[in-house]
């Protein structure tokens, strides 16, 4: 009946643009009308009907749209199929998205390790502060003359990476990388975003001061000796599901790793021309930046073959560390990033001519492992600032760039929910959410390069794909939506308590392998696009992780940024 929730209508849970389309998808056979509500279902203030039905290629199961996008008043509002029931509620409004954006920001605050987390600030999440990594052991792997095993360093502040405790440098690269570019892209919306973190009240964007947390220990992850990076800041296997402040082991550095050198550099560069007009509120950091980046980038090419490889390090060293390990098998990508935000930032050609900027054709969709195309979006975001050298590519750069937006928008009618999302099974891996959040970027920086609005409308589409236009109806951000995960694993939700999970956070999302890889029981499904678990044993589904939630910062604060007002 229509006044039963039903959970075929599946729909962006928290709203719409006014002036944006509005799709719902109904996961039913059945066809015919369909009408909008007042929330109360007193009211219609829109009937259309559904759309002729189309086959999901993944599950092949029937799907039809509700197109409403013609209903522009403000309010909050169901959407009814007679035959089936209502929708969520949802809402029509201007900065439909705000909350959410600033949301994820506050997600990062509450991962912050080394702090007291206030009521004020942190709501029934008040927490003790954790780790204070002041006194870190150098294992094993990382000694050096000056550093030999067994002394400690003090490397605090920091986030930590997922639902786990430990600090690893690859995976700040890219959430760095991609929250300075939120700064970099849209400056004026960032200075106008309030969150609610204890530096609200001064000169820098809160954005940016919450950037600074993770940003200060990512300086002291460099070793002044050399200019090497350790890989990761950890204990030697993970903690238990206990809160921050009672896991007290033993935490290591590790072996200084190519990677971690090039995505510090990409990170120092873009942060010395972000941080540069704030030289007055944080005088020399700046140039401290700069430093950094040049004396990793150094570091790197005395060490390409340093590639972190977490199982031939346990064959040499005690103790074995079983953490996560963000190892990868090339750091080509990496050579481009650093280069590329090195000579954005200096101006110098040298860096821009160390490496080939274009190996291939490809535009690869970037992840923590996969970083070259941050490049891309980094030199023609600064199109006007280049050397002549740069200026020769610019057209190469739109290109690779335009290349992987129009593959993604493509054919995306032709899908079941009508989304960039998940036209391809492939789509469906770890962290499947991020690159949902990862296709929108490339969309938005399209959309940046050409105004063409098909462009914007395939990136809103995979928010509303993210709030819970998809094949398991959830919303994956914690705390916005009306379903949404209640279970992530994630230890301070676990263990602080309080029913609902820490607020703000983006579950990693359905993935075709969870099962197999978290052993988590309760999977119902081998499906690809359905495979998802809110149990916080379902870490490989419904885990959240700090690379994940910084392109969600970035989707949601560009979609409001660029609203067709
Ligand atoms: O996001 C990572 C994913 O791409 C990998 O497939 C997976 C297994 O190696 O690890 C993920 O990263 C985890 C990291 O290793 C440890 N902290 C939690 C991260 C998110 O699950």
């Amino acid at each position: 009946s229509a006044q039963t929730v039903s959970e075929a209508i599946r729909l962006n849970q928290i709203g719409f643009y006014p002036n944006a389309p509005k799709v719902a998808i109904i996961v039913a056979a059945t066809g015919g009308p369909f009408q909008v509500t007042t929330a109360d279902g007193r009211k219609v203030v829109y009937s259309g009907s559904l759309s002729e039905s189309r086959t999901n290629a993944i599950s092949g199961k029937t799907a039809r749209s509700a197109d409403f996008s013609a209903l522009r008043t403000p309010g909050t509002y169901v959407l009814v199929v007679p035959e089936l029931g209502k929708s969520y509620p949802f809402a029509i409004q201007a900065n439909v998205h705000q909350q959410l954006a600033a949301g994820a920001i506050k997600g990062f605050y509450y991962q912050r390790t080394a702090i007291d987390l206030p009521e004020t600030y942190a709501g029934i999440w008040h927490r003790p502060a954790g780790h204070p990594d002041t006194r870190v052991l150098i294992h094993p792997s990382a000694a050096s003359a000056t550093r030999p095993a067994g002394t400690t360093i003090s490397s605090p502040l920091g986030w930590y990476d997922a639902g786990d405790y430990n600090k690893y440098i690859v995976n700040s690269g890219i959430t760095m990388g991609t929250l300075l570019s939120v700064y970099e892209d849209f400056p004026n919306y960032c200075r106008s975003m309030a969150v609610s973190i204890p530096e609200r009240t001064n000169q820098l964007p809160d954005l940016l001061d919450e950037s600074l947390w993770n940003l200060r220990w990512m300086l002291t992850m460099q070793d002044p000796a050399d200019g090497g990076v350790y890989h990761k800041l950890t204990n030697a296997r993970f903690d238990g599901m206990v809160m921050p402040d009672k896991a007290t082991a033993d935490r290591y550095v590790v072996q200084k790793s190519v990677t971690a050198a090039l995505d510090f550099a990409a990170v120092m560069a873009q942060a010395a021309r972000v941080f540069k007009p704030f030289s007055r509120e944080l005088p020399g950091l700046a140039d401290s930046c700069s430093s950094a980046a040049i004396k990793a980038w150094q570091w790197a090419k005395q060490n390409p073959d340093a590639l972190y490889n977490q199982d031939a390090l346990n064959k040499s060293f005690e103790p074995d560390v079983v953490t996560g390990t963000y190892g990868d098998r090339s750091a080509a990508d990496e050579w481009i990033w650093a280069a590329a935000e090195l000579y954005l930032t200096t101006k110098d050609d040298t860096y821009y001519t160390a490496v080939n900027l274009f190996p291939d054709e490809n535009t690869p969709l970037p992840s923590w492992p996969m970083v070259r195309t941050l490049a891309y979006y980094s030199l023609a975001r600064l199109s006007k600032e280049l050397t002549p050298r740069g200026q020769q590519d610019l057209p190469n750069v739109k290109a690779h760039i335009l290349r992987l937006a129009d593959q993604l928008r493509q054919g995306r009618d032709k899908q079941a929910f009508q989304t960039p999302m998940g036209k391809s099974a492939s789509d469906y891996i770890w962290g499947s959410s991020a690159v949902a959040a990862n296709q929108g970027i490339a969309l938005i920086q399209a959309y940046r390069l050409t105004s063409q609005v098909e462009y914007l409308d395939a990136a809103l589409a995979n928010m509303d794909y993210l709030l819970g236009r998809n094949a398991v109806g959830y919303s994956f951000v914690t705390g916005f939506g009306s379903k949404t995960p209640l279970h992530p694993h994630h230890r301070p939700s676990v263990a602080d308590g309080i029913d609902a999970p820490v607020p703000g956070l983006l579950s990693g999302g359905t993935n075709a392998n969870a099962a197999r890889q978290d052993k988590c029981p309760g999977y119902t499904t081998t499906v690809a696009d359905e495979v998802f678990l809110d149990a916080d044993c379902s870490y490989a589904s419904n885990e959240i992780a700090i690379n994940w939630n910084a392109p969600l910062v970035y989707l949601a604060t560009a979609l409001e940024a660029l609203q067709k007002k």
